[in-house]
């Protein structure tokens, strides 16, 4: 059976008032293959201008129950951001952030898209909203050169969760510099009330120097198309939920995410570790699992996840290709605050071997980077900045204090072994160290691993801390020492960067 008669017996009705009630006909046409399609009629009162909001918030719900005219107007901005501390990157935008501004709607809305682009952008853009039925989701009526305003009008048919983008070619380096975001179409009866509701956007970033290089650096083709990403990363930027940007709630919550993957290349396992999703609508669809550990959230794809918090404490969101989490940046944090739950978990333990320096604030080594830009990087900054990154790089082993674990880790703080020769630990950090060393007359015969995948800077700061705290007293570590050690020292190949 095809659409025609629904529509046909829904006009005659329409007469009769029938169908503009409050709730969907509830007629599950055959040929959508079940789906309800959600045209509810013209529609009513006065147009409603769209709350956008950015990351990590949520609109408000609608709280409508017909469906109206609603006016969406986004502005694609150009803009220079930090994608992690102290490295910048020039994004693409839709409303000044990554990922884009988020939009609300309610299923059967009718919607008027404005798409502005600032004056002082470089490219033109379009939007591809995966929400829209039409040709392009929108993407062949909005072609807009900088400066430019567009506009086109769609009904929202279908409720789910979706993700809009660019479509201007090249698109995939429009997707890769931050150009996409979610819209929600609200099922009619519109959702569950919760206590918070969070937008968090997973997307791949390919720069020029590797994770963590300060200072600017730009989009790399090549590295785009091999799909190898430098920063892998939730909205947009290293430190956009960790240290004092985490999110926040208590315990007895109930938390909603809507989550979305942008790519333009990977796909997100995403999970929270220390909580299990009580509910995942998957793939953005109607249906729900329940119970999930971890979803899969494909690029140009969205999901709902629900949980109830319990017990207080740091909880970690993760891309689970855990590389990604540890050593490109796909890590959040949601900090759970409220009374202990000894019977659900035996007590609030230490994370910071887990987290490192996520949990703490990157300020110094921001303040750092930029001390170095301006050719003004003292050793008390650099001292700083390696105290944070000292911790869960090297604090796993040599703990917190630097004293190590005896017979297992030697010591840092007051180590023979390390201020005899300062500038060798260049080469333990870079290359690692293996066999037998006595310190402070105690030996070790064990292995580190090689940290070559620290940065220069990072390694400098790091040694500069060491050498510098507990008692030590040692010269400060540049730059362009350890530079020299990683070109003239033959690694391994894995260890080769
Ligand atoms: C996975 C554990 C581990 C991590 C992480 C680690 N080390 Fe080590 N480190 C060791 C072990 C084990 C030794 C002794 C190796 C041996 O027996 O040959 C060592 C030795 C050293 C030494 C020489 C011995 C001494 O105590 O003076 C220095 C210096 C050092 N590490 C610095 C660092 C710094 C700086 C970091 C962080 C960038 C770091 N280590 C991260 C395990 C680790
Ligand atoms: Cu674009």
């Amino acid at each position: 059976m095809n659409r025609f008669p629904v529509i046909l017996a829904c006009a005659a009705a329409l007469a009769l008032g029938a169908c503009t009630q409050d709730k969907p006909p509830a007629t599950r046409a055959a040929d959508t293959g079940g789906s309800l399609k959600g045209d509810f009629g013209p529609p009513r009162g006065e147009p409603i201008k769209a709350v956008l909001t950015s990351p990590p918030h949520v609109p408000p719900a609608t709280n409508r129950n017909y469906p109206a005219k609603v006016i969406v107007e986004l502005e694609v901005i150009e803009k220079q951001m930090e994608i992690a501390e102290g490295v910048n990157y020039t994004f693409w935008t839709f409303g000044g952030t990554v990922p884009g501004s988020f939009i609300r709607v309610r299923q059967g809305d009718t919607v008027e898209f404005h798409l502005k682009n600032h004056p002082s952008s470089k490219m033109p853009h379009n939007i591809d909203l995966h929400g829209v039925t039409g040709p392009g989701g929108g993407a062949a009526s909005t072609f807009t050169a900088p400066g430019h305003h567009t506009q086109f009008t769609f009904k929202a048919l279908n409720q789910g969760l979706y993700v809009y983008h660019c479509a201007t070619a090249p698109v995939g380096m429009h997707v890769a510099n931050g150009m996409y975001g979610l819209i929600l179409v609200e099922p009619p009866e519109g959702l569950p009330p919760v206590d918070h509701e969070f937008y968090v956007m997973q997307g791949d970033f390919y720069t020029v120097g590797k994770y963590r290089e300060k200072g600017y650096q730009p989009f790399d083709m090549q590295k785009a198309i091999d799909e190898n990403p430098t920063y892998v990363l939730f909205n947009g930027a290293e430190t956009s939920m960790t240290g004092p940007n985490a999110l926040k709630a208590k315990t007895e919550q109930r938390i909603r995410m809507f989550v979305g993957n942008g790519g333009p290349n990977l796909v997100s396992s995403f999970h929270l570790i220390g909580e299990i999703f009580d509910k995942v609508q998957y793939e953005g669809g109607t249906h729900f699992q329940e119970n999930v550990q971890t979803t899969l959230i494909p690029a140009g794809g969205a999901a709902t996840v629900e949980f109830h918090t319990e017990v207080p404490g740091n909880y970690v969101m993760v891309d689970h290709s855990i590389f990604r989490a540890f050593n490109k940046g796909a890590l959040a944090i949601l900090e759970v605050t409220g009374p202990e739950k000894p019977l659900i978990y035996s007590g609030k333990q230490v994370d910071e071997m887990y987290i490192g320096d996520k949990v703490a604030s990157l300020a110094p080594v921001a303040a750092a980077a930029t001390a170095k830009e301006s050719g003004t990087l003292t050793k008390e900054q650099q001292i700083a900045a390696g105290g944070v990154l000292f911790k869960g790089t090297c604090s796993t082993c040599h703990q917190d204090n630097g004293a190590g674990l005896p017979n297992v880790f030697p010591p840092l703080a007051k180590s023979d072994y390390l201020l005899k020769d300062p500038r060798h630990a260049i080469e333990v950090v870079l290359n690692g160290l293996t066999g037998p060393v006595t310190v402070n007359g105690n030996t070790f015969n064990s292995v580190m691993p090689p940290m070559s995948q620290l940065t220069d800077d990072e390694v400098a700061n790091i040694l500069t801390y060491v050498l510098n705290t507990w008692g030590n007293s040692g010269p400060a570590i540049s730059k362009q020492e350890v530079a020299k050690v990683r070109a003239t020292t033959k690694r391994p190949e894995g260890a080769a960067h």
